[in-house]
């Protein structure tokens, strides 16, 4: 993670140096309408759907598909949102993953990238993003705090990943989801149990989300049993040549 944050400050830089904030904001695509996951989580599977075409603990997953084939099969077969990783160093995804295919898609879209500095947000609302994912491992709880309050200014809706008893300090109100990351980040094993045992120690209206390692069917009721209101899934369908027709089997 250490690793990861260090690279992120840098291409931020680099990216600074191209684009202004100003510029980001005076672009049309800013100031367009957003998508409410907290209200589609609620109408619809529950399931956030990700494209990952690679990931450091599995190396290349997918590098074949489409992201708009997968993101238009995922919204199609009832994904109440869509996850995706426009980190390009360790999840081989693009910042430009996301703007071509938003006018394509009706439902909201997480970017999926390590938050560190105001610039990204500025960055995810020009690149259609609805939802912003901010990881407690790599933030400070006033940073947390002070990104939440920008998320919502520029109209984005807040997923809180924790995965230790400790990170629920980073928790406040203002808050919209807390994702529960399955897979521990140092290990990268998987424990269901853990994040049921977490979650139950959140304030009792909290929306959760059970986020990685849900590979079957039986994960998922499980967790869903466990009063999870969101399933954030990756793998198990980017792992088929057809992920969008293996989200359709999974979801029917
Ligand atoms: C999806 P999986 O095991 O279904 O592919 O996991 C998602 O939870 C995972 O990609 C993820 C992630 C992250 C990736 C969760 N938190 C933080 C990058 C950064």
């Amino acid at each position: 993670l250490d690793q990861i944050i260090q690279r992120k400050k840098e291409e931020i830089e680099f990216s600074k140096s191209k684009i202004s904030v100003q510029q980001l904001k005076d672009s049309a695509f800013f100031g367009r309408k957003t998508y409410s996951l907290k209200e589609t989580l609620k109408t619809k599977s529950g399931i956030i759907a990700e494209f990952k075409r690679k990931s450091p603990s599995k190396g290349i997953i997918n590098d074949q598909s489409s992201v708009l084939d997968v993101a238009s099969a995922y919204q199609k077969f009832g994904a109440s949102a869509i996850s995706i990783l426009t980190d390009h160093d360790f999840f081989g995804g693009s910042p430009t993953d996301i703007y071509p295919i938003r006018e394509h898609i009706s439902i909201p879209i997480l970017r999926k990238d390590f938050m560190v500095d105001e610039y990204q947000f500025y960055e995810a609302k020009n690149m259609g993003a609805d939802i912003v994912l901010l990881i407690a491992a790599s933030l400070s709880v006033s940073q947390v705090d002070e990104f939440t309050d920008l998320a919502h200014t520029l109209g984005l809706e807040v997923l809180l990943e924790i995965h230790t008893e400790e990170e629920l300090q980073h928790y406040n109100k203002n808050i919209d989801l807390v994702g529960i990351n399955n897979r521990n980040l140092k290990d990268f094993r998987v424990d269901l149990e853990h994040s049921v045992r977490l979650k139950n120690l959140l304030p009792k209206k909290t929306l959760s989300v059970a986020e990685s390692g849900i590979y079957s069917v039986e994960d998922f009721m499980y967790l869903k049993e466990k009063g999870f209101d969101g399933f954030l899934m990756g793998e198990y369908f980017m792992k088929n040549e057809d992920p969008g027709n293996a989200f359709r089997e999974f979801a029917l």
